[in-house]
């Protein structure tokens, strides 16, 4: 392995350029995948290209074997330090998405009604053409402003130059309104910054962690879930607050399986704990906070006895888990989790998250929330501006004053009623849509209504079914896409480079992007050849020499000098708020009439027989774009609905009965396969998202288990910042026959 990875490095540093070997003429022959079936196998002879995973967003560094022309292994890159060497299995195992079977090849244009699914091939000439004609229409009828982009993940950012540079700023992901963005808010508005991705969490060093849902391990981001294991190694105690006994509650000191809904009484209730007893870091909350005094006037009704009646978790368990992180305080943490989007006033609650984090003092400390820094990259040559006359069109006037990306829900809000103003053309790069916004009958709905959409994907997902062209995307691994330099602890930046040719007729998104600005007039924006010059360029005009970018190239990573992690003691810190402090309670929350502190309200419980739905990971999937992979399904078949052992018992559900589960709106899902469990409290169900696929294209993942998405018809808007919270559906549950 050393050698072939030397030579490999050589060869590149010598010619400059990455050879890429022989194409794939569109099949992967009997014998090689046979091979890709042996983990650990190791061929001499096999050339390795680092790059980036894209399995899921947190971008890990892979180095990729391969023979011939074929893909045969991936493994960890030590050179990146998302990765250190290693993978998540949905890194390892990205062959199986690679070498789908079901992979989009060709162009495709829609024949019959929209979402009937019916297309024919078309050749990219054809196809293109059709996307500029139908861009075009909108652009001459309506103005570029009615052009939206829905999109996720990195291979976005070049049809983002593209719909910027047509005049739009109706770009929008869900992992903002619908994942981490109300983490972000109320982080934003308590610290003056968000955490970002990757969160910048000093898990390896902290004493004691409290996980409010967050289910590390099952939640598979690889550095996070090192570092917590790393932490474990070291005597770390966990406190697992959730419903579910999660993988991570296996490996805490408590579970409190709380009534779903209520963390933010528990939160105000710790907080309020560490102020009575005088647990709290005075100190810090001295020298960086503001608002201490109205803080624990407005939480001091929250004491252990009310937020036992709130929460079920007994007033002693309360006080001694708020004694642990003190105890550990500085090198405490109550994670600020990632997915968010639960019950509406998600940003108040990671609000209250944020300020139980002041309260122990954790901020620049060793094992509570590191410092960041990042490299420096010049941006794209003449990259675009959002257009200053048209705002975007996800918010009303005067909605959403704490969102600062945009909200993808919104969009389609905005497509369906007109408001503040139509749209008339979705672009959907990487984004399953139905199966990722809430409310899929409003996603239709609003789709119905477009003048025109394109969906580029690699696989033939739910949303394609619905577009009137759709364009086949290569992989990552078949691929450039931009640079990559996030704040981390070790700044550093990343590259994605192709591995292996892109199968069939697929191509990469930078492709299609610039040739759909030629089409459309706006090829200025993209002035180079391919993305290979525009990478170099960048790294050129960011400093950069020759031997350094040839590292990049050779080893995918490029480090640079860290700033200190930690505060020096008593150091001073501009704080990003409008106090230039930590907003224990907020002015711009009261200016607007928002609860200055946050405030815990019941949500709506399920009624009898009703259980309330909640969702999550598993280890090997992320969300629905590996349900199809052959190797992953093999880890994990399908997805179960936990469900309380006992409550399982009255209802006459034995393990492994399938049911269907249908809401408090008459949506309906399944089969799914019970699974009846002690560890999952009596008043919620659980099932991992992904599942269910209605899309007859996929073959593998077609109608396996149920798809917790369609029963998501119900959601709350965080008046904050427009996060829909979706843990608000109540289902109940039918056996049928096995
Ligand atoms: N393997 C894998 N890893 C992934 C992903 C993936 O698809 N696959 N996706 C990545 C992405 S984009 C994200 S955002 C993260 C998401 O991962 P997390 O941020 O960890 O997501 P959560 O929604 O917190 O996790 C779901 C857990 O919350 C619990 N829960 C539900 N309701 C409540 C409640 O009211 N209170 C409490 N205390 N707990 C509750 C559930 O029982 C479940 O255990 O995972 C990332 N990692
Ligand atoms: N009901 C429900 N809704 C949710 C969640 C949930 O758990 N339950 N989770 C929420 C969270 S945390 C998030 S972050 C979002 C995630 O939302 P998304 O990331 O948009 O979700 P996916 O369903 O994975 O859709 C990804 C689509 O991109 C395609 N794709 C994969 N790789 C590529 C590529 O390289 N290029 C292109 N062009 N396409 C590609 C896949 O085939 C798939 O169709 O969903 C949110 N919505
Ligand atoms: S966490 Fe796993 S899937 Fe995500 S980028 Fe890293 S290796 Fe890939
Ligand atoms: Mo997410």
């Amino acid at each position: 392995m050393i050698p072939a990875t030397l030579s490999r490095r050589r060869f590149l540093e010598i010619s400059g350029t990455a050879g890429l070997g022989a194409a794939l003429a569109g099949t992967v022959p009997a014998a090689m995948r046979a091979r890709f079936g042996e983990p650990g196998f190791d061929a001499p002879g096999d050339e390795v290209v680092a790059s980036v995973c894209e399995m899921c967003f947190w971008k890990c560094g892979i180095r990729v074997h391969k023979q011939d022309g074929v893909a045969t292994k991936i493994e960890g890159n030590p050179a990146h330090p998302l990765s250190r060497g290693r993978l998540c299995p949905r890194g390892t195992g990205a062959l199986g998405n690679l070498y789908d079977p079901d992979r989009l090849r060709v162009p495709l244009i829609r024949e019959g009604e929209r979402g009937e699914d019916r297309f024919r091939e078309a050749t990219w000439e054809e196809a293109l053409d059709r996307v500029a004609e139908g861009l075009r229409g909108v652009i001459e009828t309506h103005g570029p402003q009615a052009i939206a982009m829905l999109y996720h993940g990195a291979g976005g950012s070049f049809f983002k130059t593209l719909v910027k540079a047509l005049g739009s700023a109706n770009i929008a992901a869900p992992s903002y309104a619908q994942c981490r963005g109300p983490r972000e808010a109320g982080f934003e508005l308590t610290f003056g910054e968000g955490l970002g991705s990757p969160e910048p969490l000093d898990l390896a060093n902290a004493k004691c962690v409290a996980l409010i849902g967050s289910h590390l391990g099952e939640n598979m981001h690889n550095t996070q879930v090192q570092d917590f294991a790393e932490g474990l190694s070291k005597g770390m105690r966990v406190i697992t607050v959730d419903p579910r006994f999660s993988t991570a509650a296996g490996k805490s000191a408590w579970w409190l399986p709380i009534r779903p809904g209520t963390d933010m009484a528990l939160l105000l209730g710790w907080a309020n704990l560490l102020i009575q007893e005088g647990w709290y870091d005075r100190a810090f909350v001295e020298q960086h906070a503001t608002g201490f005094d109205q803080l624990a006037a407005e939480v001091a009704r929250y004491t252990p006895e009310a937020v036992f009646v709130e929460t079920g978790i007994r007033p002693d368990v309360l006080r001694a888990t708020a004694r642990e992180l003190a105890q550990a305080a500085p090198s405490a943490l109550v994670h600020p989790g990632r997915h968010v989007t639960w019950y509406g006033d998600d940003s108040q609650r990671s609000r209250a998250i944020a300020i139980v984090n002041a309260l122990l003092g954790n901020w620049g400390a060793l094992g509570g929330f590191y410092l960041t820094s990042k490299s420096e990259l010049k941006g794209f040559p003449g990259e675009p501006a959002a257009h200053p006359e048209a705002p975007a069109a996800d918010r009303k006037e005067g909605q959403y004053v704490f969102a600062n990306e945009n909200v993808a829900s919104g969009l389609r809000d905005a497509t369906l009623t007109g408001e503040p103003y139509p749209i008339h053309a979705w672009l959907v790069y990487g984004s399953n849509l139905p199966n990722v916004l809430p409310d899929a009958r409003k996603t239709y709905e609003a789709i119905q209504k477009l003048d025109f959409m394109v969906a580029i994907d690699i696989l033939p997902a739910e949303i394609c079914g619905w577009a009137d062209v759709v364009l086949p995307e290569c992989t990552y691994l078949e691929r450039y896409d931009d640079l990559i330099a996030p704040f981390h602890r070790e700044p550093f930046i990343a590259l994605r480079q192709p591995v292996v040719e892109p199968l069939g007729d697929s191509k990469p998104g930078w492709w299609m992007a610039k040739e759909l600005a030629k089409r459309l007039g706006v090829d200025a924006y993209f002035p180079w050849e391919d993305p290979r010059e525009l990478i170099e360029e960048r790294m050129r005009a960011t400093g950069y020499d020759e031997a350094q970018v040839a590292t990049l190239f050779a080893e995918g990573a490029l480090r640079t000098e860290p700033a200190p992690l930690y505060f020096a003691p008593g150091e001073a810190y501009e704080w990003g708020t409008p106090s230039g402090k930590i907003e224990l309670w907020s002015q711009q929350l009261a200016d607007m009439g928002f609860d200055p502190v946050p405030v815990h309200r019941r949500p709506a419980q399920p009624g009898p027989g009703e259980f309330r739905l909640l969702f999550g990971r598993a280890p090997v999937h992320t969300f629905g774009r590996t349900t199809n992979n052959a190797r992953l399904l093999q880890q994990f078949p399908e997805n179960e609905l936990w469900i309380n052992r006992s409550v399982a018992q009255d209802l006459g559900l034995r393990n492994g009965q399938p049911v269907m589960v249908t809401n408090q709106d008459g949506a309906t899902t399944g089969p799914i396969k019970v699974k009846a469990t002690e560890r999952i409290r009596h008043d919620c169900v659980y099932m991992v998202h992904g599942f269910g696929h209605t899309s007859k294209h996929l073959r593998r993942a077609f109608g396996v288990g149920a798809n917790d998405a369609a029963l998501v018809t119900r959601y709350e808007v965080d008046p904050l910042m427009g996060g829909t919270g979706m843990n608000v559906n109540f289902v109940t549950l039918e056996a049928v026959e096995g």
